[in-house]
């Protein structure tokens, strides 16, 4: 059985799962829209990763027998001012995400849930990938700069990288 604390830390993280994936899609309905399609199927595939961090949340509040919480989710923005401000806004996003799961791994260790702790060391990786691989994407829109063709490679090229598997 889960303790009210976290259960309750549990059901925020699952929101904050659910409001990436949809952050991560509007970024990817922008690109979209801005001719930058490889951007898009990236932000797009993003977006599913991070429905499925939400969903494995869901099953193991459910099956430690509390009960996940569907929220309300709030807007994300619609428009963006560019494709490095969509990267750099989904870096500080991904950075205060990693402070929020890293809050929930603490009250497991106050609350001396091994089980949730252990469970939660998954979110923990995944943070430092997805930090790195938007740092390495920052990196090189750096490196581009305002060359357009430079522009051009780096959206093919982020149409390459697959989905995680999990
Ligand atoms: Fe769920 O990893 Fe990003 O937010």
């Amino acid at each position: 059985m889960l303790a009210e604390r976290i259960e309750k830390a549990l059901n925020a993280q699952i929101k904050t799962e659910a409001e990436s994936s949809q952050f991560y899609l509007a970024m990817a309905s922008w690109a979209e829209t801005h001719g930058l399609n490889g951007t898009a199927k990236f932000l797009y595939q993003h977006s599913d990763e991070e429905r499925m961090h939400m969903l494995k949340l869901v099953k193991f509040v459910n099956e430690r027998g509390g009960h996940a919480e569907v929220p309300a989710l709030s807007q994300p923005p619609k428009d963006f001012e560019s494709i490095n401000n969509i990267f750099q806004t989904l870096l500080d996003h991904e950075t205060k995400v990693t402070a929020e799961i890293n809050k929930v791994v603490d009250i497991c260790l106050q609350e001396k849930d091994y089980t949730t702790h252990n469970f939660m060391q998954w979110y923990v990786s995944e943070q430092i990938e997805e930090e790195a691989l938007a740092r390495e994407i920052m990196d090189k829109l750096k490196l581009i700069g305002a060359d357009k063709g430079g522009l051009y490679l780096f959206d093919r090229d982020l149409s390459l990288i697959q989905p995680e598997a999990e």
